[in-house]
This record gives structure tokens, sequence and C-alpha cells, in this order.
């Protein structure tokens, strides 16, 4: 038996660069740039353990969290890789208060980056998977720096979407809008390689992925529906099972493989939850589209929130398709 064919990264960005005549090279050398980030995320992350980079800088980002030194590592390498390529006029970044100017020597470029640079950064000491999230936005502004109004855009604006998953292996999935690929790095060549082909979403999961701490200020919707998949499923005599890593990009990327439903909800303490909108759910909801599923914000498709703020939090409901779509029955009836 032969060896499989090895596309690397570099390789299906070209081919897919080729579906688009109007294509002209710009936005592939985008990912490709941000491959170089992940890569070099990667090796830090990969031996965090060792060089006693782990422990908290001591300062807290814009949204509360305590900020770890391989955040803010991730955050300067992902500014560093993309700011001198003449494609981006803007970057913002879930670690900064404010959008990110690219620097005045550089050209400016039609493109704009958001990203997560680590998010489940907590996790980092236990050694549980954590993430990056990116989302790439045409700009509308026509020329020169770019503005808030150029980052404040709403999530089906986006022209690709992806997250590297840190984890037993480190992939990158990401989709610019034919689809959702999956590349596994392989540390030996320092290449991703296409392992996931069009990954698609099962239909209906039996994974419910939620924080069963904050059940008593869950609104009653969200504690029925709960209730509803831990009693016996008529379809396969199970209830669901309850999978939480606490690290959004690792329940995601297994319930995008696996099936099933992940939830963020709002609640008596917050009626927005946790999850940034522009850095957590926009990106994840494009992908979750991209491969059949659905994500909403209980209310309305994610894709469609009119952003107002930078770091504006929606709740979120995200996963195969029926059980989303059962989910926001539940949620609808209160
Ligand atoms: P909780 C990590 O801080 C994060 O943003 C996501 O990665 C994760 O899913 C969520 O928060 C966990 O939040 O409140 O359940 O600890």
């Amino acid at each position: 038996m032969g060896q499989s064919k090895i596309v690397t990264l570099e390789r299906h960005i070209i081919e897919i660069e080729r579906r688009h005549p109007g294509a002209t090279g710009n936005f592939s050398n985008v990912l490709r740039d941000l491959s170089l980030a992940f890569k070099i995320i990667w090796r830090e992350v990969s031996k965090a353990g060792l060089v006693n980079i782990l422990g908290a800088a001591g300062t807290q980002n814009v949204s509360g969290d305590s900020v770890k030194k391989l955040d803010v590592f991730a955050d300067e390498t992902i500014f560093k890789t993309m700011d001198h390529s003449g494609h981006l006029c803007v970057m913002a970044s879930e670690e900064h208060e404010s959008i990110i100017a690219i620097p005045d020597q550089y050209p400016k470029g039609k493109y704009v980056l958001l990203y997560d640079p680590l998010d489940g950064s907590g996790n980092i000491d236990a050694n549980v998977s954590i993430g990056t999230i990116f989302s790439v936005y045409r700009r509308i502004s026509h020329q020169g720096n770019g503005t808030i109004e150029d980052i404040l855009q709403p999530g089906y604006k986006q022209i690709a979407a992806g997250y590297v998953v840190f984890g037993s292996s480190t992939m990158l999935v990401y989709s610019t809008g034919d689809g959702v690929h999956g590349f596994t790095l392989d540390p030996s060549i320092g290449e991703f390689l296409l392992s996931h082909e069009d990954i698609k979403i099962p239909k209906r999961g039996k994974i419910y992925s939620v924080n069963e701490g904050n059940y008593k200020w869950w609104d009653n919707g969200v504690k029925r529906y709960i209730k509803h998949l831990q009693e016996e499923d008529a379809a396969t005599s199970r209830p669901y099972a309850s999978r939480y890593i606490g690290s959004l990009v690792a329940d995601f990327h297994r319930n995008l493989l696996y099936g099933g439903i992940y939830l963020y909800p709002g609640d008596a303490r917050n009626r927005n939850g946790k999850l940034r909108l522009m850095y957590e759910n926009n990106p994840l909801a494009y992908l979750c589209e991209q491969a059949g599923g659905r994500a909403i914000n209980g209310e309305k498709r994610i894709l469609d929130v009119i952003p107002t703020e930078l770091h504006q939090r929606t709740p979120l409901f995200i996963g195969s398709e029926e059980d989303v779509t059962l989910c926001e029955k539940f949620l609808r009836e209160g």
C-alpha cells in the first residue's frame, strides 16, 4: 500500500485559491503567516513545563482573567508575525483593551485579523488542552490604518476563521468558506499535514458540555433542557454523556468531530454569559455552520449579532444542528 497523499497546509491553501479565479494570493499569505505563528506558539506550549515560562504574569486581561506568561508570549508572537506582511490594516486581540494598529513603517493591506492568542490558558499548569482562535474579515475603510468599524463587523462577514488546539497532538482547523479542514502538526518536519478533510459535524450527538457548577443561576429553560438530556433518550435508550474540559477550543473540537452541544448560557449573574463574541463565538460559529452545525445566542444566530463593543460577551449554544435546535426550543419555552 503506497503512502497516502501528503497535503501540506501550503498545498491546500493553493488548491483552494485556484478555485477562486479572482484570488490575488494575498489572503493565502495571511494564512501562511498565521501558521508560522502557530508553530512558534506550539514550540513554547509543548515545553511549557520545562522552561519555567509558567505562572501568572501578575496582570489581568480586560476580561478579568489572570494573564499567564504563555498568553503574553502567544499574543506577542501573533502580532510580530503578522504586523509587517502588508496584508492587514488592523488587528484586535482578546488580550488587548483596544484595537492594535499596524506600525507606521509597514504597508497596510485589505484584511482585518482578530485573535484569542491562548484560550483556556487557566488550564496551562494542569497540562490540559488549550487553543488559539482567529477570525479574518475584509476591511470596510478604504485605505490607511484600519478603524474600530473594520473590527466590529458581524460574524457573517468573516472570510475565514479557525483555531489551533494544543492537545495530545496539535491541530489547525480552519475554513475559508469551502468547508472545514483539519491539519495535524508533524513536529518532525514542522508541517501541518491534512488529516481531516471536509469535517462535517454529526446532525445529532450524545454529548453535552456545560459548567454544571453554574446550575443555580441558570434560567429555567436551560435547567429543563439539561435535565431532558440526562433522562432516558427514546431513540438510543441512554442519556447524553456530560463532557466539560473547561477549555472552549478543546470542548468545541471534540463536539465538532463526535457531535453534541456546548453551552455557555447567560445567567442570573450575567445575562451575556462569559464568552466573547468577537474572539470566541463568531469564529467558532462560522466553523460550526461551515461543518453543518448551528450556533445561537439563545435568540438569534451568533453570526447575525451586530457587535457594539470590542469585548462584548454573548451566551453561546453551539454544535450539532438537531441538538442546538432542540435546545433553542427549551430556551424559547422558558
Ligand atoms: P468556566 C477559558 O477561560 C474560557 O474562556 C473557555 O476556554 C472555557 O470554555 C470557559 O472559559 C470556561 O469557563 O466558567 O466554566 O470556568
